[in-house]
């Protein structure tokens, strides 16, 4: 066999994958412009991805994906490790023997007839001592081209892995597709992944929600940092001063959004600034405050709801070079999805290749998605290149919740604050298989993502609280709340710097009187969030920002029963936090 990379280890595996999965050629990726150009042509011919208007949309391609194959399955995902406490009840578990018995025999033989890609990358800038690298191993040129749209891929991070040695490997087949014979499996003990029978984002694209969430977060855990499902944002004020903030929402719940939201027309002076969407990797930094980068360099982003009046940033960086999957496509050619335009434009062909009619169900698909560069954004700020990360001011948490949890509310400290994100709930969404809408712990935001047991995680968080002495506060956001008929209480989007602007004035901390302490948190009093130019409701303010002490006694009864899930592993300060909140609520 040839010799391809000086790194032994790396030759071996791919061997021996060649060995078990037969390809009928094998191809080491190099990242360049022409390789990638290269597999789009291929794609072309084999009619995997369809060119879009080229005037409208240069070099803009659509996908359509398997109809079974477009969301994250988190019922076959699973954590592979000696323990399976190690695992908790957060995560599906399987013995090693068994992960790997059961995913190589439908590994035998899968690439026949197919090329096998070599894909190097790097997770976050490739001369930053936070980035890690990987190696996947795929049969999907779509995977190989979107990889190099979201991770550092190619020749440079194959430089870095001869360099340093160390790589996380991840194999990858579309197998034949069948969700019967799909699994996502990680090993984290052994630094592996293995993904069959799945070309959806979240499952095949193994730089991301594989390696930078799920053994990401195992490696935090031991070497002392947090690898969280976050976005990075810089928030830069009239007089210059920019503070970065790292916000943790479930999956389409607008954390791309948020992440390059354009400040509303009341804020003159005011910048966003860009750093990730999706995922940080946070590390405390010798002056005692955290840093955070973004492991990846493109946009896995939600299409439907990108709109003018939503996201005019994303909007602007989705006319060219930028794949799209599953969204519909109008008569001229154009990508099209619900929330782009009113009305629906005639005559389009909806995500699944149909003719499209009014009444026959959405267009693009709920979880249709777009892959694009993080360069193509407006907002990217170079700092999110900066090797040591950026600094963060805040942490904020939130969920989807059309009651209870009000507009915004700051932690007491850091133990309360690892409270609030542990306590997460939220409505879930069309980005995993499954009910969409019904409310469901997601703490953190990582219920489908932290890679081993939720309490130690929480148990690793609040060890942060004894050792650093400069963190950032935490905050807990809900920006869905409705009223009684449904109306959202609250606009949302740009308006939503309003209270970020709060979440700043809270971590200067110079004017004291901008809050309220409660049972759940200190909440803004009623005149602190600027509501200048907003059209509300009347009261909508007032009920956006109270505590409702029975819901909140119901609550706090939920979570206590959630908590009890984690046994003896359940770090005691949090079950305090609960114990406290009860009794200040009686009060
Ligand atoms: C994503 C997700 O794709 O969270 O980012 O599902
Ligand atoms: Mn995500």
């Amino acid at each position: 066999m040839m010799i391809n990379t000086k790194n032994r280890e790396l030759q071996t595996w791919v061997d021996q994958v060649v060995k078990l999965t037969k390809p009928d050629k094998v191809h080491w990726c190099d990242g360049s412009q022409s390789e990638f150009e290269t597999l789009v042509q291929e794609m072309l011919a084999a009619g995997t991805l369809i060119e879009l208007n080229e005037k409208t949309h240069p070099r803009c391609y659509l996908h359509r994906s398997n109809p079974t194959d477009v969301a994250r399955t988190e019922h076959l995902t699973f954590i592979c490790t000696k323990n399976q406490e190690d695992v908790g009840p957060n995560n599906n578990w399987m013995s090693i023997e068994e992960g790997n018995k059961k995913v190589d025999a439908l590994f035998e033989g899968c690439m026949r007839g197919r090329t096998m890609y070599v894909v190097p990358y790097c997770m976050g800038p490739i001369d930053s001592p936070l980035s890690r690298c990987g190696v996947e191993i795929t049969d999907s040129a779509y995977v190989v081209a979107n990889m190099r749209i979201m991770t550092r891929m190619g020749r440079q991070a194959l430089d870095r892995i001869e360099k340093n040695g160390s790589f996380v490997r991840g194999l990858h087949s579309t197998g034949d597709l069948s969700p019967d014979r799909r699994f996502i499996m990680h090993f984290p003990e052994d630094l592996m992944i293995k993904s069959i029978g799945s070309g959806y984002g979240g499952n095949a694209l193994l730089g991301k929600k594989c390696h930078a969430l799920r053994l990401g977060s195992w490696q935090a855990r031991k070497e002392g940092w947090l690898a969280e499902h976050m976005l990075i944002v810089g928030v830069e004020n009239p007089q210059g001063e920019v503070h970065y903030i790292a916000a943790a929402f479930p999956s389409a719940c607008g954390k791309t959004n948020l992440a390059m939201m354009i400040p509303p027309e009341s804020h003159k002076g005011w910048k966003i600034w860009t750093v990730g969407d999706d995922i940080a990797w946070i590390h405390p930094g010798e002056d005692g405050r955290l840093y955070a980068i973004n492991p990846e360099a493109g946009f896995f982003g939600v299409a439907p709801g990108t709109g003018k009046n939503t996201n005019p940033n994303a909007l602007a960086m989705l006319n060219h070079d930028t794949i799209f999957t599953n969204v519909a496509v109008t008569k001229d050619g154009t990508p099209w999805w619900e929330g782009l335009s009113k009305p629906a434009p005639e005559g389009m062909t909806d995500w699944q290749g149909k003719p499209h009619h009014a009444g026959s169900g959405p267009a693009a698909h709920p979880n249709s998605r777009f892959t694009v560069s993080a360069k193509q954004c407006a907002s990217y700020t170079t700092k999110a290149e900066e090797p040591k990360g950026v600094p963060l001011t805040a942490i904020v948490f939130g969920g989807r919740r059309r009651e209870l949890a009000p507009l915004v509310f700051q932690s007491l400290d850091w133990k309360h604050g690892v409270f609030a994100g542990a306590s997460v709930a939220s409505e879930t969404t069309a980005a995993a298989t499954g009910k969409v809408g019904v409310v469901r712990r997601d703490p953190m935001a990582m219920q489908p993502f932290c890679g081993y047991n939720f309490a130690d995680y929480w148990s690793h968080w609040l060890s942060f609280g004894d050792k650093y002495k400069n963190l950032p506060k935490i905050f807990h956001v809900n920006w869905f709340r409705q009223d009684k008929d449904g109306a959202f209480l609250w606009p949302g989007f740009g308006d939503n710097l309003r209270v970020i602007r709060w979440v700043i004035d809270r971590c200067k901390g110079d004017d004291k009187n901008n809050a309220t302490r409660t049972a759940i948190g200190y909440l803004p009093t009623e005149d602190a969030i600027d509501t200048k130019g907003l059209s509300l409701a009347p009261g909508a303010m007032h009920e956006l920002l109270q505590v409702d002490k029975d819901a909140w006694k119901h609550e706090v009864g939920a979570i206590r029963d959630y908590f009890a899930h984690y046994g003896s592993h359940m770090p005691k300060e949090l079950v305090g936090e609960l114990d406290r909140i009860e009794r200040e609520l009686q009060g």
